[in-house]
């Protein structure tokens, strides 16, 4: 019935959402949110793009989970003559992304919803941090979302052997780790390889890394993404990306493109979070239950690996802590 927005990610379980939820409210149709503006935003719908505004009651909120974000699937209401088209209900978010702002306590920003894998990109030749990698990945493992990790620019290093050597920590993890450059077009298949038809994909990273040139080779020509120099004496991005927005690839591959943040401050900022999170992530899949608190759960793997000695009591307790400032946090 929606065909159009299947390539969108609407799927059957969407679809039996939208149905559920419009039995009561018959003229609602689904949409998904492509960009958002100061005070009206972007939806695609079955017929096509088309501006929309939130009620007054909606916009007055504080919480900011109950405004639209890129990536949200929402119902609207089509305006009749001169009104306004507007969202009345956002759709449950299978994942979210966010991140603190810099230098910020309490200030945190959701970056895109209903986010299937997140790309990682950062260019070897200035900007290239495992510890921030580590950063990412800690809170992309509470969400559910999948890493692809890029590290571009290849084209600018004489010697990648000690970072390669570097990277071995997060390579033990099975996430895939792409070393690409954008200007000899190594290394580009191999991250089409990673992104599946349907699935929403976000680019992360500072400005300049080439989030938006690598997006550029997967996009028809009418479709063009800007891109922006680098200043040559910082080799730091100008920011040319200035907007999150989602669009398609030709590929059927649904992503979202993110100006250059830095600071990818973790909702939980606790620099020293040094020790090796997927141990305890990988443990947990054992666990009897999903959902397992590891406490007093029967059959805990983790409990079981604290007790052999497998995980030290350091270890686990620094997870514990981890795990409740974030889930405070949600
Ligand atoms: N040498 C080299 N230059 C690259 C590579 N990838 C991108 N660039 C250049 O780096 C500059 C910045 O690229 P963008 O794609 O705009 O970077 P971005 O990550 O989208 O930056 P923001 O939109 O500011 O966040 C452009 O001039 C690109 O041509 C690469 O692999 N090698
Ligand atoms: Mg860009
Ligand atoms: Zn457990």
């Amino acid at each position: 019935m929606f065909t159009y927005l299947q390539k969108y990610g609407f799927d059957s379980e969407r679809e039996n959402e939208f149905q559920n939820l419009t039995i009561e409210k018959p003229d609602l149709i689904p949409g998904r949110v492509i960009s958002v503006h100061r005070t009206n935003y972007d939806v695609i719908t079955e017929d096509g793009e088309i501006v929309c505004e939130i009620t007054g009651n909606r916009r007055k909120d504080k919480d900011i989970y109950s405004k639209p974000i890129v990536g949200d699937w929402v119902l609207l209401r089509l305006g009749k003559g001169d009104n306004a088209n507007i969202i009345e209900e956002i759709l449950e978010r299978k994942t979210t992304l966010e991140r603190r702002r810099a230098h910020s306590d309490s200030e945190v920003q959701i970056i895109a919803t209903n986010v299937d894998t997140a790309v990682i990109v950062q260019s070897l030749n200035q900007d290239f941090s495992v510890n921030r990698i580590e950063r990412v990945l800690t809170q992309l493992a509470y969400t559910g979302i999948n890493p692809v990790i890029v590290l571009n620019k290849l084209d600018l290093v004489d010697d990648i052997h000690d970072i390669k050597k570097e990277m071995r920590s997060i390579a033990s993890k099975n996430i895939p780790i792409i070393y690409s450059s954008f200007t000899t077009g190594e290394g580009l298949p191999d991250i089409q390889e990673h992104l599946n038809p349907n699935q929403t994909v976000v680019f992360m990273g500072s400005s300049g890394v080439g989030k938006s040139s690598i997006i550029n080779t997967m996009l028809d020509s009418s479709n063009q993404q800007l891109t922006g120099e680098v200043s040559e004496w910082s080799g730091k991005g100008k920011h040319t990306t200035t907007a999150r927005k989602l669009f398609l690839l030709k590929n059927d591959v649904i992503v979202i493109d993110t100006p250059g943040t830095r600071e990818f401050g973790l909702t939980v900022d606790d620099e020293s979070l040094q020790y090796n999170f997927s141990v305890i992530e990988g443990l947990s899949s054992q666990c009897k239950f999903r959902n397992c608190g590891h406490s007093v759960e029967p059959q805990c793997a983790v409990q079981e690996a604290l007790q052999s000695g497998e995980i030290t009591q350091q270890l686990f307790d620094n997870f514990v802590k981890l795990s409740k400032e974030v889930r405070k946090h949600e």
